[in-house]
């Protein structure tokens, strides 16, 4: 029986991370995409843990709490995948999440572990395009001199668009 692997979910106060965990932990196949309610969050001061069931292993998500970003990197060593979420609609943050990403893509200890990183909240209006948003980030640089195999999404925690992929993305990564 093959070791189970944790996946880091990590991004800035408030980008939607403890929302995607709850959205995952629901997750059914056969949905048909577009979710009603919204479950309440609250800032997360420390982690959450939540066991996955994959089609062929199960993974722990564990959310670091964007208020615990000085201590994230105590938490790489036993990371075999990492969620790196950004609030599309909060402009405001996009350099300080631009920087939090550079350096978990140079830690040592995540030097092989694939990363996603997921532009969420793009169902908020007024949102810029996914083309300008990963200009802003240079994410062609990024990804060119990155040691991770890196994948790029976007998504809504809220409405459930493109929950699907995030999944698919999970089942990937996680059988190799
Ligand atoms: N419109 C919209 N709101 C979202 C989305 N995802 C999360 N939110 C809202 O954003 C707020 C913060 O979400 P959280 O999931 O608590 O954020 P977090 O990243 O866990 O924050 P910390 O735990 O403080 O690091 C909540 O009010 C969520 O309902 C989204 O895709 N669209
Ligand atoms: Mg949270």
């Amino acid at each position: 029986m093959s070791r189970k692997e944790t996946c880091l979910l990590l991004g800035a106060t408030g980008v939607g991370k403890t929302l995607l965990l709850k959205r995952l932990q629901k997750f059914s196949w056969s949905s048909s995409g577009e979710l009603e309610s919204t479950p309440p969050t609250l800032p997360t001061v420390g982690t959450n843990l939540t066991d996955l069931t994959l089609k062929k292993k199960k993974v722990t998500v564990r959310e670091l709490g964007g208020c615990m970003g000085p201590i994230w990197p105590s938490y790489f060593k036993d990371c075999s995948f990492v969620i790196f979420v950004v609030d599309s609609a909060n402009t405001a943050q996009i350099s300080s999440s631009c920087i939090q990403l550079l350096s978990i893509l140079s830690a040592e200890s995540l030097h092989n572990a694939p990363v996603l990183i997921l532009f969420n909240k793009r169902d908020m209006p007024c949102i810029m395009s996914l083309t300008e948003i990963k200009s802003l980030f240079r994410m062609d640089d990024i990804i060119a001199s990155a040691t991770q195999p890196i994948t790029v999404l976007e998504m809504s925690a809220r409405s459930g668009e493109g929950l699907k992929e995030v999944m698919s993305w999970l089942e990937s990564v996680a059988v190799k």
